[in-house]
């Protein structure tokens, strides 16, 4: 199969100029629904072309063909559905034939839609067919579950503006834009690489060769959109991106970013992928190992083969109309001092083949050890150091956990005061006393109150070890769900230190520093935690600290030996 691509201009979903004016206006009076971030990628590349032939979110039978057999009612091959999702008071307003308005989140109307289809999806027969698995350890399914709403609506679509991007404007195309980029250009042959991650060299050779066994220009076809949670950020891959870029030939490559929410569907994302590429103009389109994958399952398995995506994609190649470049897996051979695909040396006995994982790079990067120049750009490595410092010089927090009178706050402030005396970040105690006074002085002791007050203590840890500080939380933090939610919201930024202050209940109220016990056990203090209120014992936490016949300053240093051995603090 030879392809050479049709450059003619795709379907947009955009109304003209003035339309869109007099549009929006009405559209003022119409209920709105506020798109979610993942609401408003779909949204533009519904409304570009992107996801041609679709006309609006999904109606009910199309998501069905998609969600069973990857098809459109009408037999249109399409492997993801692509939902409009909202919640169940929303969904109750709306009639079918209603127009509503869709707005961005600072309440711009983007488009409108007339709604019509409302139904309530099956949400684990969705995870099953669409994702593989109904298994929350999926990203997508996670978001299924817990981020979208019951009710999708579904209807054709009105498009009245792009969503507004402050960032890499001149670096975002259209799928119309690069269609006339190629025509002016003459690239009848364009073969697409997507990519999530940041381009080290086995990636430039690799992309490079498919251009030239395909005699096609490349085109560099980051996602910008929503990726793998824990990537690196857009911001610094693009900057990467465009270090790389100046070491293709000449007027062989280009770059264009992709607002697309991944989904992580492994073969299924594969076929969608391509079909997203076929509507930007191109030809051919790279697909690797693993292409798309979410990582392991909760069993600690593959949700998918590794050669899943390529297989899938091969069988609908001639439908899609885009050619599949299968990815070679390329590494490093010493003696030659060059990239060759790893099942094309035929001396493998005899010569010094190196090769650096994922993993292994996140380690050196946190360990700021050295990172090899046959395995990357310097100015790649340099990005990739300016946002991730070695973890010795990132924020992290430490949240202490247990009883009232456990021992939080004074151990808290036994670590607060080594950590001043090492110097290097600033340092703040979140103590439950002093966040009770300042930042939560109206909250009581109810299980809602208490939520609130442990998220606005994660909150703040995670904006200070964001900006790289050090914080030191010693709040009771009773419930174990409130807890993983602050470190999910750290963890975004660093290091999460939890740290469990075990002293007994017995013990605690024995000691009785404030007298509270004594008032709980009267009932004169209601929903006391460990005696008329739940405490969940932490299951895993970084360390767990006896606080009986141990003196405070050893159970400081051994929190200091803990951040040590985690690399959060340089060892002498
Ligand atoms: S929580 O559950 O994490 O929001 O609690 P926290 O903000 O750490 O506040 C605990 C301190 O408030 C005092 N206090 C109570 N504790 C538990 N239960 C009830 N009902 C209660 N009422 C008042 C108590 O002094 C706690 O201080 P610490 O420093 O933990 O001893």
């Amino acid at each position: 199969m030879t392809m050479s691509a049709n450059l003619a201009p795709i379907t947009e979903l955009y109304v003209s100029y003035d339309s869109a004016q007099k549009l929006k206006v009405e559209a003022a009076d119409l209920v709105s629904h506020d798109l979610s971030p993942r609401q408003i990628c779909d949204l533009e590349l519904l409304m570009n072309g992107g996801f041609y032939p679709l006309k609006g979110f999904l109606p009910e039978a199309d998501y069905d063909g998609v969600v069973d057999n990857m098809r459109l009612a009408d037999g249109t091959l399409w492997p993801m559905p692509i939902t409009l999702d909202v919640s169940e008071a929303f969904a109750e307003k709306i009639e079918i034939d209603q127009d509503i308005a869709l707005r961005d989140q600072e309440g711009v109307i983007l488009a409108t839609m007339t709604v019509t289809d409302k139904w309530v999806p099956n949400k684990a027969l969705e995870a099953e067919k669409v994702f593989g698995a109904d298994d929350d350890a999926h990203p997508a399914v996670n978001y299924l579950h817990n981020t979208a709403g019951n009710v999708y609506l579904g209807g054709p679509i009105t498009g009245i503006q792009q969503p507004v991007h402050y960032d890499f404007r001149a670096r975002r195309d259209t799928p119309n834009e690069l269609r006339a980029f190629f025509r002016k250009m003459g690239w009848r042959k364009v073969v697409a690489f997507q990519t999530r991650n940041p381009l080290h060299r086995a990636h430039q050779e690799l992309t490079f060769r498919a251009a030239r066994e395909s005699e096609a220009n490349l085109l560099i076809h980051p996602v910008v959109g929503m990726t793998k949670p824990g990537d690196v950020d857009h911001f610094t891959r693009v900057r990467c991106y465009e270090a790389v870029l100046d070491k293709y030939p000449q007027s062989t490559t280009t770059m264009s970013l992709l607002p697309l929410a991944m989904r992580m569907a492994g073969p299924r994302e594969a076929v969608w992928h391509g079909l997203i590429r076929k509507n930007h103009g191109v030809t051919h389109f790279i697909v690797g190992r693993d292409h798309a994958g979410p990582g392991k399952n909760s069993q600690g398995e593959d949700f998918y083969g590794p050669y899943d995506a390529q297989d899938l994609f091969r069988e609908h190649e001639a439908e899609m109309g885009i050619e599949m470049v299968p990815f070679k897996h390329m590494v490093y051979v010493q003696e030659r001092a060059q990239y060759e695909p790893n099942d094309e040396i035929a001396d493998k006995d005899s010569v010094t083949i190196l090769n650096i994982s994922g993993t292994e790079l996140r380690r050196r990067l946190q360990e700021g050890l050295e990172i090899p120049e046959w395995f990357s750009f310097p100015a790649v490595v340099k990005e990739l150091r300016r946002t991730k410092p070695p973890r010795s010089n990132q924020g992290f927090t430490v949240f202490f956990t247990g009883f009232s009178g456990s021992g939080k706050s004074t151990i808290a402030n036994a670590l607060m005061v080594k950590l001043m005396e090492m110097g290097g970040r600033p340092v703040t105690l979140l103590d439950g006393d002093i966040v009770r006074k300042n930042l939560s002085s109206e909250l009581g002791f109810s299980k809602e109150h208490r939520d609130l007050n442990i998220r606005r203590i994660g909150y703040v840890a995670s904006e200070i070890t964001k900006n790289g500080g050090i914080a030191i939380c010693a709040p009771i933090a009773p419930y174990a769900n409130t807890r993983r939610a602050v470190r999910e919201d750290v963890e975004q930024f660093g290091a999460f230190v939890e740290v469990h202050v075990a002293t007994s209940i017995e013990e605690c109220e024995r000691r009785d520093r404030k007298g509270l016990y004594r008032l709980a056990r009267e009932g004169k203090i209601k929903e006391f935690t460990g005696i008329s209120d739940p405490y969940d014992v932490p299951q895993n936490p970084e360390l767990s600290v006896e606080t009986e016949n141990v003196d405070v300053d050893n159970c400081a240093h051994q929190v200091v030996l803990k951040l040590e051995s985690m690399g959060l603090i340089a060892g002498h």
